[in-house]
């Protein structure tokens, strides 16, 4: 038998609990995630031969911002390496949900992505294509409803050959433009040759101390590498500022929202207003 790790993240509301539920049935426990009082709770499916671990991550927006659900759901991601993520999204609300898609991309987690509430999606008449979107955040897709439990198999059948590297997807990398990217790899490159940092992706420690993530800065700021990344955001904010006159922190939000409005209108048809008719 092996084992598989499987963390779920995603929005409050996105149904990630009735997924969990779904997934897993009755082989569930519930504890805490370590030193805080948020619940944490796991369970796992026996799946054509494997056992597939899922930790339900605390229901949150984003990853930036400070609330005590983001820093667990960050902490657990970079410290305990599980060996995906499910990203949770709600169909009818994608544009909202993918906020914290871009995230858990730029975390460079192996990522496939739950397309919820497709019952909602179907009957709503919205139109969703797959296959653009899988291309555009460079992870497969698959659609579940956790109520009506359709979906679960094939979501299960993905974590086995996602493990097994049986389908491969080009993981995607969400470019920011020129001035911000050239900052982001630049200082990637220092961190990756850091090896108390190695469970880290470089990239994404690069990306959040451009964010000016606290976080972040104490981690990093203890090593002698320092010395010049600080230089190097302090260069950033210099360009930024000049050509933008806005700083990275702000110019990184602009280029997320931007990667979401374009792939939304790429891969979402919301369905024609139905005219009132008045009889
Ligand atoms: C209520 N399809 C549909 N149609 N609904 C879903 C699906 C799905 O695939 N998945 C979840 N829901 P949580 P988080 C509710 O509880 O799992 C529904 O926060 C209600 N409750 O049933 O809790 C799910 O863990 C009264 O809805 O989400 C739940 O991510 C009226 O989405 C809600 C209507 O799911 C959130 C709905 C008393």
């Amino acid at each position: 038998r092996k084992d598989i790790t499987v963390a779920l993240a995603g929005n409050p509301n996105s149904g990630k609990s009735s997924l969990f539920n779904a997934l897993t049935g009755s082989h569930q426990k519930v504890g805490n995630f370590s030193g805080v009082t948020i619940e944490k709770y796991e369970g796992y499916a026996d799946y054509n031969g494997y056992r597939i671990r899922f930790v339900d991550l605390p229901g949150t927006y984003s990853l930036t911002a400070y609330s005590p659900e983001e820093l667990v759901t960050r902490q657990y991601l970079a410290q305990d390496t599980p060996d995906m993520v499910i990203n949770v999204v709600e169909g009818p609300n994608l544009e909202r949900n993918l906020l914290l898609t871009t995230q858990l991309m730029e975390m460079e987690v192996d990522l496939l992505v739950a397309l919820n509430m497709y019952d909602e999606v179907e009957e709503q008449g919205i139109n969703i294509q797959v296959k653009q979107l899988q291309t555009l955040l460079g992870c497969h897709i698959v659609p579940t409803s956790a109520t009506k439990k359709t979906g679960i198999d094939a979501l299960l059948d993905h974590v086995v050959r996602v493990y097994e590297g049986d389908i491969e997807i080009r993981k995607n990398k969400l470019s920011f433009r020129n001035e911000i990217e050239e900052a982001v790899e630049a200082i990637a490159a220092e961190l990756a040759g850091e090896p108390e940092l190695k469970t880290y992706s470089s990239r994404w420690l690069a990306i959040k101390l451009l964010e000016n993530d606290r976080e972040v800065y104490s981690l990093v700021n203890r090593f002698p590498v320092w010395v010049k990344i600080e230089l190097m955001l302090q260069e950033a904010i210099r360009i930024t500022e000049k050509m933008y006159d806005a700083d990275p922190e702000i110019l990184i939000t602009e280029d997320r929202q931007a990667f979401i409005r374009g792939a939304m209108e790429e891969c979402v048809r919301q369905p024609d207003v139905k005219r009132v008719s008045l009889t």
